[in-house]
C-alpha cells in the first residue's frame, strides 16, 4: 500500500476510535483511489487525506421538546457541516434512535463525493437526531422539529448550508423546519431547506428523484453490458421514499418488483407488487409492510429475526438495497450470488458492508454505488435551489428530464475513471476516483483554509 496512504489513514484511524461506520466510509473511498494518491506525492505534505477526513464543522445540541402527555424529552441534534470546497454545505437530516455522531460524520463524508458527482455547486454535509418519529403525533414532530430548528438556524442560510430530509424527514418535517426557520430570521429564505412541499417552493419529482435516479442509474450500467430492466426480477429492500420510487420507475421499464421491506420484515408477492396499496400503506397510513396482507393474503410475510434482511434469500435478477447502512452483509451477498443476481443497486447510504461489495465484485455481479446511484435526490435538491433562486418553477417533465441527464452523465464518469484506472466494470472504484479527482483539484487551488 502507498506509505503515506497507510500513515493517514491509522492517523485517522487513532483519531476516530468509537466511529466505526465512519471509519468504514474513509477507508472505502482512500482505498480506491490509491492510483491518484501515488500520483500525487505532494498530497502527503498538504495532509490532504487527514483534512478530507476533518469535517470543517461539528455542531451538537440539546433539542429539548415537551410530548403529549406534557413530559419533556431531550434529544440530541447534530450538524456535520464536512467540506465546503465546491458549494454550500448540502445534505440530509436523518431523525432515527441509531444517529449518533459516527453516522453523522459517515453520511457527510459520503455526501462529499456524491454531491461532487453530480456536477452541481454543492459541498458535502449531513444532520439529524436521535428522536424517534415512530408513534409520534403530528403535534409532537412539529414540537420537536421547532426545537430543533431554534438551534439549526443560526448555523444554515441558502448560501451556507441547506438541508434536506434523509431517513424519517420528509415533507412533513421540512415544512415545519422551513416555517419555524422563517419565523426566526422574519424573512423568507425559500432556498434553505430542500424537500418542501410545491405549494411553498419545492420542486416537482424531487420525491421522486432518488428513486427514479437510482433506475436510470441501473438502466445505463446495465446497458454498458448489453442488458435491459425489462423482463427483470427486481427485489427492493425498505419500503420509505426511495424504495417506492424506485419500484414506480423500474416498473415502469417492465421490471417486475416482487419484494419490499420495513426493519420489522419482507413481502414476497410472486405477482409483482402493488405499488398503489403500499403508498396507501407507507404515505398514507404511515403503516408497516405486513399490512400489505390484509388486501393480498396471498402474498408471503417473513418476519426478520437475525442481523441479515430475509429479502436477500429471495431468487433475482436485480437487488436494490433502499432502506440503511449495512444492511446487506457477506451472508447475503452470498446468498444472492447463489441464487445469479446480475446487479446490485444501493439507493441507501453504504447498504452494502466492505465484505459484501469485494465478494459481489469478485464474482462479477455489477454494483452501482451509493454515492452515484443514489445522488439523484440530493442533484434534485440542487435543482430546486436553482428554482427558488430565479422564483420560477420547471415542469415534472423538466426536472426529470435534467435529472436523466444527470445520472447518466454519473455513470459515464463512472464508467471512464472504470477504464481509465484499468478496472473496467468496477463502478465503486470509478465514482470514488472521479470524485476524488474533483475534490481534490479544488481543495488545491484554494489553498490550506
Ligand atoms: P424513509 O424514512 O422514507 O424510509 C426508510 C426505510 O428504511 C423504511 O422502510 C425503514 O423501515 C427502513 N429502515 C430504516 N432504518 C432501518 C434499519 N436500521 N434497519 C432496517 N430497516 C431500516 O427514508 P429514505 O427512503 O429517504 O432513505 C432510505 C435510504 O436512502 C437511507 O439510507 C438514506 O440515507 C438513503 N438516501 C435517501 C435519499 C433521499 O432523498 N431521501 C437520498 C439518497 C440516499 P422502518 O419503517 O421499519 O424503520
Ligand atoms: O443522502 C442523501 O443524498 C440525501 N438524503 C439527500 C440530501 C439532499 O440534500 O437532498
Amino acid at each position: 500500500m502507498n506509505k503515506y496512504l497507510d500513515k493517514a489513514l491509522e492517523e485517522i484511524r487513532l483519531k476516530n476510535p468509537n466511529e466505526p461506520e465512519f471509519l468504514q466510509a474513509v477507508k472505502e473511498v482512500y482505498c480506491t483511489v490509491e492510483q491518484i494518491i501515488d500520483k500525487n506525492p505532494q498530497f502527503e505534505k498538504l495532509a490532504m487525506l487527514e483534512r478530507i477526513a476533518e469535517p470543517e464543522r461539528i455542531i451538537t445540541f440539546r433539542v429539548p421538546w415537551v410530548d403529549d402527555n406534557g413530559q419533556v424529552v431531550v434529544n440530541r441534534g447534530y450538524r456535520v457541516q464536512f467540506n465546503s470546497v465546491i458549494g454550500p454545505y448540502k445534505g440530509g437530516l436523518r431523525f432515527h434512535p441509531s444517529v449518533n455522531q459516527s453516522i453523522i460524520k459517515f453520511l457527510g463524508f459520503e455526501q462529499i463525493f456524491k454531491n461532487a458527482l453530480t456536477g452541481l455547486p454543492i459541498g458535502g454535509a449531513k444532520g439529524g437526531s436521535d428522536f424517534d418519529p415512530k408513534g409520534k403525533s403530528d403535534n409532537e414532530i412539529m414540537r420537536f422539529c421547532q426545537s430543533f430548528m431554534t438551534e439549526l438556524y443560526r448555523h444554515i442560510g441558502q448560501d451556507v448550508d441547506v438541508p434536506a430530509g434523509d431517513i424519517g424527514v420528509g415533507a412533513r418535517e421540512i415544512g415545519y423546519l422551513f416555517g419555524q426557520y422563517k419565523k426566526i430570521k422574519n424573512a423568507y429564505e425559500g432556498g434553505v431547506l430542500t424537500g418542501k412541499a410545491i405549494c411553498y417552493g419545492g420542486s416537482l419529482a424531487r420525491k421522486e428523484a432518488t428513486g427514479y435516479g437510482l433506475i436510470f442509474y441501473m438502466r445505463e450500467m446495465l446497458k454498458a453490458h448489453g442488458q435491459t430492466l425489462n423482463g427483470k426480477t427486481v427485489t427492493i429492500s425498505g419500503s420509505g421514499n426511495v424504495a417506492i420510487y424506485a419500484c414506480e420507475k423500474a416498473m415502469s421499464y417492465g421490471a417486475k418488483v416482487v419484494a419490499l421491506s420495513d426493519s420489522s420484515g419482507c413481502i414476497y408477492d410472486k405477482n409483482g407488487i402493488d405499488l398503489d396499496y403500499i403508498k396507501e400503506i407507507k404515505e398514507v397510513n404511515r403503516g408497516r409492510v405486513k399490512d400489505y396482507l390484509q388486501k393480498h393474503p396471498e402474498a408471503v410475510y417473513t418476519e426478520r429475526t437475525g442481523e441479515d434482511s430475509p429479502i436477500w434469500n429471495i431468487k433475482t435478477d436485480i437487488a436494490l438495497p433502499c432502506a440503511t447502512q449495512n444492511e446487506l452483509t457477506l451472508n447475503s451477498a452470498k446468498k444472492l450470488a447463489e441464487n445469479g443476481v446480475l446487479a446490485v443497486g444501493e439507493g441507501a447510504n453504504m447498504p452494502c458492508t466492505q465484505e459484501a461489495t469485494d465478494y459481489l465484485l469478485e464474482k462479477g455481479v455489477l454494483v452501482a454505488p451509493a454515492k452515484a446511484a443514489n445522488a439523484g435526490g440530493v442533484a434534485t435538491s440542487a435543482i430546486e435551489m436553482s428554482q427558488n433562486s430565479m422564483r420560477f418553477y420547471y415542469t415534472f417533465e423538466e426536472v426529470e428530464a435534467k435529472l436523466d441527464r444527470i445520472m447518466t452523465n454519473i455513470f459515464n464518469a463512472c464508467k471512464e475513471n472504470a477504464d481509465k484506472y484499468n478496472c473496467p466494470g468496477n463502478y465503486v472504484a470509478g465514482a470514488n476516483l472521479a470524485a476524488f479527482q474533483k475534490i481534490t483539484d479544488g481543495m488545491t487551488a484554494q489553498g490550506v483554509v
